[in-house]
């Protein structure tokens, strides 16, 4: 194998570990474990998330793991889109899981609810891709 060649080799892992960086593979998803579009519940009601192909760390983690994990937020009739640039709002509209949870207890009034999950770094910033889940419509008994 001659030098230039070897070069090319080192600058394409170079470039691939920098893409990891907060940023999920193709294969990353989020979900509900629990829930699918069209159920209806009774209040208080649980909702699980699922990951798959990326981790769970709590907010505000330093070391490296930061890179490859993230913590969960949910969206409740989460009015349009969050701007995927900033850190999510706090609100009863987003909630941040901060110490790594993967389930919650959602008290709602009867009626139809939006529920959408989506995974935020150390800084609560979507990741890049960011990993939304579906979102689904439950109904509340
Ligand atoms: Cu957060």
């Amino acid at each position: 194998m001659n030098r230039p060649r070897i070069l090319a080799i080192a600058l394409l892992f170079s470039a691939a570990g920098a893409a990891q960086a907060h940023s999920p593979g193709e294969d990353a998803r989020v979900y509900f474990k629990n829930l699918k579009d069209g159920d209806t519940v009774s209040s208080p009601f649980t909702v699980q998330f699922g990951i798959e192909g990326y981790g769970i760390v709590p907010a505000g983690t330093k070391d490296k793991r930061r890179h490859t994990a993230g913590h969960h937020h949910l969206l409740v009739d989460y009015p349009g889109t969050p701007d995927l640039d900033e850190p999510l709002p706090r609100n009863s509209h987003c909630l941040h899981f901060d110490k790594g949870e993967t389930q919650a207890e959602l008290k709602l009034p009867p009626g139809r609810h939006t529920l959408q999950l989506l995974l935020g770094d150390e800084s609560h910033e979507p990741t890049d891709p960011p990993l939304f889940s579906q979102k689904i419509t439950v109904t509340v008994k």
